[in-house]
């Protein structure tokens, strides 16, 4: 498997899932920043231009956080990546699509891609108008999610109960934006975080990611 990743993004939820599973992989480091994943010869591999792409030996490629998640617990069983209790699953489910598509794509989103939330005339993208109230409404999306998920992990090691699942590293990928960005998480967010931080698959990923 071909693994397309780059640095300060959310690959690095999928970068662990597969660490924790321990499948061979090769790992290829794009320069999101820089706009690789935007033009050719990425585009021919995920036209939608996103990390993280995961492509297959036979040559299928899988994009989207919770697609490629799932699919990497579903075909690992053994490694218990998604819960058998339907309560728990759901739990985890719940937590992973709002860290993915309300704490990231609503709110860090607008910190970090803000032109492309402001009107598209050539107005606004020239003298870039509405930049600094996309990036006080992101703060403030930002600042409700943390709020709301730091409730929903009070009690809990993980957000499906005691042991990591795949919700885990969507929630952590997306809350570590927020120190990144000088916003301070609320306590059961931070604990969550030390908690990652120090399982020897996150490390070795930081490693790889040139962060440790
Ligand atoms: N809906 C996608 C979002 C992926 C995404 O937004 N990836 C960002 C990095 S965090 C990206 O590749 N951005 C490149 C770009 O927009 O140019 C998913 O769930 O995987």
């Amino acid at each position: 498997m071909k693994f397309f990743w780059g640095p300060h993004t959310c690959a690095i939820g999928i970068h662990i899932l597969l660490e924790e599973i321990g499948i061979p992989y090769d790992s290829v480091k794009m320069d999101v920043a820089g706009g690789e994943t935007g033009r050719e010869p990425f585009t021919a591999i995920n036209p939608k231009g996103k990390v993280p792409t995961l492509v297959r030996d036979d040559g299928t490629v899988m994009t989207e956080y919770g697609a490629i998640a799932t699919w990497l617990a579903r075909t690992n069983p053994d490694k218990g990546l998604i819960p058998a209790d339907p309560e728990a699953e759901r739990q985890g489910i719940e937590i992973m699509d709002y860290a993915v598509g309300t704490l990231h794509l609503q709110g860090f989103g607008r910190l970090f891609k803000t032109a492309n939330y402001e009107p598209q005339d050539i107005l606004h993208q020239t003298l870039k108008l509405g930049q600094a109230s996309v990036k006080e409404q992101g703060r403030a999306i930002i600042d409700a999610a943390l709020t709301i998920l730091d409730r929903q992990m009070a009690g809990r090691a993980y957000v499906a109960g005691e042991t990591l699942t795949i919700g885990d590293t969507a929630l952590f990928y997306a809350t570590r934006w927020a120190p990144q960005e000088g916003i301070t998480l609320p306590p059961h967010l931070a604990k969550h975080h030390e908690r990652m931080v120090a399982r020897p698959a996150v490390e070795r990923v930081r490693a790889i990611w040139g962060e440790t």
